[in-house]
């Protein structure tokens, strides 16, 4: 009988529990655990997740390795187990069948490396840079799990933990707060990166603060989305704010921030806010005409629940519901990421709100893909966008609110664009 250096198996598995297949933490861990039931020694796992769906990944093992690829929407992943000695991949492979609930499955195995095909080539170990038996493993694997915020041609990857906090597919989409190695925990919409503890700030202060200062007196402002809390919590700043009403539609947001991203979710017991879970879009068309000086649509990005929040009659509401002073700011998409809804967002504004009064403004968030931002605006009445500043009083502000990104200075710069971003807005 032919003998050979390894084995390997090659494995279809169908029908299976397609969250599951979509579920980066969850197959690493099953990747990682069938390879510790055949009792192999596991050195490294590298995991990836891809938007909107599959994951890929491999786990070396001191025995070869386990790879994986699925696609969720089919149920589908095709897995291989590479081992040599007397590990049984079979082993794997049933635990892995009962992980992925696969109601289906096929597999073929092969004998790798031949001995009989092969020439053995003796050569003196001493001699090598690294003697294998000086190799000691050190008890404990590496994990690369990476999740991934993508479109077709680019992306951003976060390596995280493989903790998960809170993981709950709600009516609208599926709500989760994983662990991020550089940014902390981090809330993800639908495989979107939302915000994270470490950079949450740059967001936030720029949705609020530009728009607060640029308005003579805000006192009645509404905030539609921005179920973190982050954006309320920089409104409340303003002592003269009166009254805050934020709009969520999904009350899951809510919940796991409250419990998992406290210093984001850090004013909803404020007694000047009105928290509602309810549909922004349906409240600002049923909102009376001339009610609030500012509105903040902190929205996801244009797909699923928030892709309403880029319409022409949400926006022609959101100006009948202003003030005759009113400023509107909209999370506005990226000039590098998604052109198209940021070009068509400043489109409606500048059509409803009037050609020079729907200016943009760029800031910088590492987590989201190219870390290029912005916010649009539409201004009613006199409102300008930079002047007149009272410098001084911002910068007292943001000295005695201990502000991490937002300055005067920054608040003009912000609305300077890049000659490329120009041409992109020209109608
Ligand atoms: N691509 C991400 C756009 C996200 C905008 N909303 C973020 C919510 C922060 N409060």
């Amino acid at each position: 009988m032919s003998s050979a250096l390894g084995n390997h198996i090659l494995v279809e598995f169908m029908n299976c529990d397609p969250h599951i297949m979509n579920d980066v933490a969850a197959i690493e861990r099953d990747m990682v655990d069938a390879a510790k039931k055949a009792e192999a020694t596991v050195i490294n796992s590298t995991f990836h997740h891809f938007s909107p769906y599959g994951v890929s990944g491999v786990v070396v093992i001191q025995e070869s390795h386990l790879a994986i690829h699925t696609w969720p929407e089919y149920g589908y992943a095709a897995v291989d187990v590479f081992t040599c000695g007397e590990m049984n991949a079979w082993i794997a492979f049933d635990y892995l069948k009962e992980s992925f609930q696969a109601k289906s499955y096929s597999a073929i195995e092969m004998k790798r490396g031949s001995v009989n095909l092969l020439t053995r080539n003796d050569f003196d170990i001493s001699t090598m840079r690294q003697k294998a038996n000086e190799w000691v493993n050190p008890g404990f694997y590496t994990r690369n799990v990476w999740f991934t915020d993508k479109d077709e041609n680019q992306a951003l990857s976060l390596r995280f933990t493989g903790e998960v906090f809170y993981d709950h597919q709600s009516p609208f989409q599926r709500v989760r707060i994983l662990e991020s190695y550089k940014y902390g925990k981090m809330l993800a919409l639908d495989d979107m990166v939302m915000t994270t503890e470490n950079d949450e700030f740059h967001y936030h202060e720029m949705i609020s603060h530009p728009a607060m200062f640029m308005h003579p007196n805000p006192k009645n402002v509404l905030v539609i989305g921005g179920g973190d809390g982050g954006t309320v919590r920089e409104v409340l700043r303003h002592k003269g704010v009166e009254n805050v009403t934020m709009v969520e539609i999904d009350g899951a947001v809510i919940e796991a921030c409250k419990e998992h991203l406290p210093q984001i979710a850090a004013s909803f017991n404020d007694p000047k806010l009105t928290l509602l879970v309810d549909d922004g879009i349906a409240f600002i068309k049923n909102a009376a005409p001339g009610t609030y000086d500012v509105i903040l649509v902190d929205g996801s990005d244009p797909v699923g629940p928030a892709e309403g929040l880029f319409s022409v009659s949400f926006y022609q509401n959101c100006y009948n519901a202003l003030k005759s002073d009113g400023v509107l700011v909209a999370q506005g998409e990226s000039p590098k990421f998604n052109e198209k809804a940021f070009c068509e967002l400043n489109h409606t504004l500048q059509d409803i709100f009037g050609k020079d009064k729907a200016p943009v403004s760029l800031f910088f968030v590492p987590t989201y893909p190219t870390g290029m931002w912005s916010f649009q605006y539409g201004l009613k009445g006199k409102v300008n966008a930079t002047q007149p500043l009272d410098s001084a009083s911002i910068d007292a502000f943001v000295q005695s609110e201990g502000l991490r990104y937002y300055n005067s200075a920054l608040h003009t710069g912000s609305f300077a664009l890049p000659n490329f971003v120009k041409s992109l807005l020209l109608k």
